[in-house]
């Protein structure tokens, strides 16, 4: 599979047990995403990376609870707990997530204004990650997906990739969910509808 690429999405500490975004379980795929990496010939990491005071934090909307959603320019948007900002110890990766097999890190979600679910688009669904180009330049053409979370990071960046034309497989074992009003649910109708295989 010289064309294909295992992209590891956001795991990070904020995403796992303890952390300010805690995804149930989010601890328990590091060891198989660890196991993977050496059955493919690229590695490539996300990492969700907001500045202070992001417009996706509940806390920087006065009297907004957790969870609860907004109306963005671009659309709807959850508010979430203030998570993964630039520098912190919760934007960190898991402790045991191996990095070192990692051909690029690349974040996302980094523009204040703007969220950035999928690691192709932000969540204006037209602002460019750069990670297509990256994967195109490099001739990969076959992705599998792992990572937090299921319903939402993963989700968008896997129905982005088929949109694009790449063939995308999500280990849903290897992926753990939020799972908010439904949202795992009406997440892999989504996948299964843009042509991506689950596993
Ligand atoms: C994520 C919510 C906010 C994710 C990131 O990685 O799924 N979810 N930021
Ligand atoms: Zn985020």
């Amino acid at each position: 599979m010289p064309d294909s690429a295992l992209i590891v999405i956001d795991v990070q500490n904020d995403f796992c047990p303890g952390g300010a975004l805690a995804v149930d379980g989010g601890d328990q795929i590091v060891e198989g995403i660890n196991g993977l990496m050496r059955d493919f010939p690229a590695v490539i990491l996300t990492q969700d990376w907001h500045p202070e005071g992001h417009s996706s934090f509940a806390g920087t909307q006065a009297g907004a609870a957790p969870y609860s959603m907004t109306e963005m320019p671009y659309g709807p948007q959850v508010l979430w707990p203030d998570h993964c900002v630039q520098g912190s110890e919760g934007a960190r990766f898991h402790p045991s997530l191996n990095t070192t097999l990692a051909d690029m890190i690349l974040r996302k979600g980094y523009n204040p204004r703007i969220d950035s679910y999928s690691a192709f688009f932000e969540n204006d669904h037209s602002t460019p990650t750069g990670l297509e180009g990256y994967l195109r330049t490099r001739g990969i053409e076959k992705l599998t997906m792992v990572g937090l979370a299921t319903d939402y990071c993963v989700n968008f960046s896997a129905v982005d990739a088929a949109n694009l034309g790449f063939s995308v497989t999500v280990r849903t074992d290897l992926c753990r969910a939020i799972d908010l009003d439904g949202s795992l649910k009406a997440a892999m109708a989504g996948m299964r509808a843009a042509g991506v295989v689950i596993e």
